[in-house]
């Protein structure tokens, strides 16, 4: 089997004690980490989350499989973040109150560290409060929010409405994305930008500081 086909089926399966293993073959093959990631890892995971759409998985088939992925990215994350330069400028990261999904949020910390970015991760179901305080501790540049769930994108505009209300709006470039946010909606609700995937969000985030990529 093609070792990226395989390594997705593994994630699929939620064989997070093979995924590591197959990940390893494919960098001796000389595929690059990225590919590894978005064809075979991620691939894997989006079959599962399709067959849970439609009734034919179950939640803790889903939650195996992102352990399996996350297994895999563990392996890839040195390899994605070795950027070996000074940060370019410090971005606040994290996924919005009330959603816990982190492995797209991940994604995108790790392709901004591997861009040169100083990323402050905050993790996920952060509130308006712990974002500010995050910003207001740090020189930050951007603020990166990540949304999964239609039911927590509205809360992308809450944080930002609550930075406008401290004054603190100009302060910091922002960036949103996510499955359900899309660039008319990034615009709707006041963001500076949007990306589709991790690999843009860093392409993103350099453009919005008016840096070359
Ligand atoms: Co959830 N879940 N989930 N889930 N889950 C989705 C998102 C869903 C689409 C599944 C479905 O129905 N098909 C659906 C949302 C429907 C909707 O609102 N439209 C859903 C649901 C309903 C739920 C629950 C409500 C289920 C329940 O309990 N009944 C529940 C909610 C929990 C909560 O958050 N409060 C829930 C729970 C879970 C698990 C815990 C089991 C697990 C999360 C584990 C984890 O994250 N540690 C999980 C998973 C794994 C998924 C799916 C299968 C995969 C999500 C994922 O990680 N994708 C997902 C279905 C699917 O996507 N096929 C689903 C891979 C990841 C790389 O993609 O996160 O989109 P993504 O990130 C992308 C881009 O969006 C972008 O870059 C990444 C790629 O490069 N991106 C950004 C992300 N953030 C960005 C920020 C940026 C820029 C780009 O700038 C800052």
């Amino acid at each position: 089997m093609d070792i990226l086909k395989e390594i997705a089926d593994k994630t699929e399966k939620g064989k997070q004690l093979e995924v590591p293993a197959a990940v390893q073959k494919a960098l001796a093959n000389g595929i690059p980490p990225y590919k590894v990631l978005t064809n075979g890892l991620q691939k894997g995971l989006e079959t599962v989350g399709d067959r849970f759409k439609r009734n034919q998985a179950y939640i803790p088939e889903v939650l195996l499989a992102a352990r399996a992925m996350q297994a895999g990215i563990n392996i890839l994350q040195p390899l994605l973040v070795e950027s070996g330069e000074k940060p370019i400028a410090t971005v606040v990261l994290g996924t919005v109150k009330d959603d816990l999904h982190d492995i797209g949020k991940n994604m995108v910390g790790m392709m901004l560290e591997g861009s040169g970015f100083q990323v402050v991760d905050l993790g996920v179901n952060v509130p308006a409060e712990k974002f500010i305080a995050a910003i207001q501790d740090k020189d930050t540049s951007i603020l990166a929010m990540s949304a999964l769930l239609s039911t927590t994108a509205p809360y992308l505009k809450t944080v930002i409405e609550a930075l406008k209300q401290k004054g603190l709006r100009e302060n910091v470039k922002v960036l949103v994305g996510g499955a359900p946010v899309t660039e008319q909606y990034a615009i709707e609700i006041g963001a500076d930008g949007f990306a589709p995937d991790s690999a843009r969000a860093a392409d993103k985030a350099k453009e919005l500081l008016n840096l070359k990529y």
